[in-house]
């Protein structure tokens, strides 16, 4: 391994670690694979991150960029053919990611209702702590709204896929298809009931199936270990910038802390390095991993000031 391969850090239950899996399809990329735990402690992976726990995580040499969104940015930017963008809407694509994110809540809140008695105490325990905002004793009396919020982002998709066309936005695989592919990924596989509640979507199951064939590139199983020092042996090239209009007045070298602002994934405290509009960076340093630099985008991630 060298400081520019790709290597994710990820577990493949999760239909966010999907979406990257896809993208890396898309793009035929060779990557390295470390396996991280379903549920806290993650030691090794908050190591590396400086304390975000969730799953993708992207390690390039001593750059660690976490959520899809800045994931697929930075995948576009190494490898940018065949493009995740293919008809240009670029900035369209990305701004999917809230389309995305609520046709999973419902899918969350069907697999909570559904499936929590077959759960682990210890799964339900970290569960409950990652998602606070949502009442797991009284989820049950909400299963008719989240099947019906399910059908109806599932309807938009098939209506849009009813032209005979393989993608959604035509002949070629876009952010689209994987923003889309995740959440159906993830319901099918783990409630049986979803197939009947689709069942009348015909168009659904065989784009699913040519999302799904787009494959993950080729996976090298790689020992956290190496990961880190890799991270720990690496220099990172990023170079400051700061948007002189930046909505919070950040400035280069200021402690902050980033936190996700839709689950407790855990925040990561460092000196800013990039704080433009659509992405914070920091610079972490710790024992195990030496100086990195994190990279967050700004949709959905909470920059606080008052340390
Ligand atoms: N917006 C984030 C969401 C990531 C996310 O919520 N991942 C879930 C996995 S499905 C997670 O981290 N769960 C907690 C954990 O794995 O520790 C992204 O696209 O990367």
């Amino acid at each position: 391994m060298n400081e520019n391969d790709l290597i994710l850090h990820h577990y493949d239950a999760s239909p966010f670690t999907q979406k990257t899996l896809r993208m890396l399809g898309i793009k035929g990329a060779n990557w390295y694979s470390v396996e991280s735990p379903m549920i806290m402690p993650k030691p090794d992976l908050v190591a590396l991150t400086g304390g975000y726990r969730g799953t993708p995580v992207l390690q390039i040499g001593a750059d660690v960029y976490i959520d899809n969104q800045r994931i697929a940015l930075e995948l576009e930017s190494r490898i940018p053919e065949p493009s995740l963008f293919p008809t240009g809407e670029r900035d369209m694509l990305l701004a999917m990611i809230k389309w995305s994110d609520a046709f999973f809540q419902p899918g969350l809140h069907m697999a909570i209702a559904l499936l929590n008695e077959q759960w682990s105490e210890e799964f339900e325990t970290d569960r409950r702590a990652l998602f606070p905002h949502i009442d797991f004793d009284t989820i049950n009396e909400d299963l008719p709204y989240a099947r019906s919020q399910l059908r109806a982002h599932a309807q938009l998709l098939n209506q849009n896929l009813s032209d005979g066309r393989d993608f959604l936005l035509g002949e070629t695989p876009s952010l689209a298809d994987i923003h889309a592919f995740s959440v159906l990924w993830f319901t099918r596989s783990t409630m049986p009931e979803v197939n009947e509640l689709l069942k009348d979507f015909d168009f659904l199951l065989p784009w699913e199936e040519r999302v799904a064939a787009i494959g993950e590139g080729t996976r090298n199983p790689v020992n956290v270990k190496d990961a880190h020092q890799l991270a720990f042996a690496s220099t990172s090239p990023t170079k400051a910038d700061i948007d002189p209009c930046d909505a919070q007045g950040l400035s280069e070298g200021q402690l902050v802390m980033v936190e996700p602002d839709d689950s407790k994934r855990g925040g990561v405290k460092g000196e800013v390095v990039i704080a433009t509009a659509n992405e914070i960076a920091v610079k972490h340093n710790n024992d195990v991993i030496g100086e990195v630099i994190v990279h967050f985008p700004r949709i959905a991630y909470r920059v606080h000031t008052d340390l």
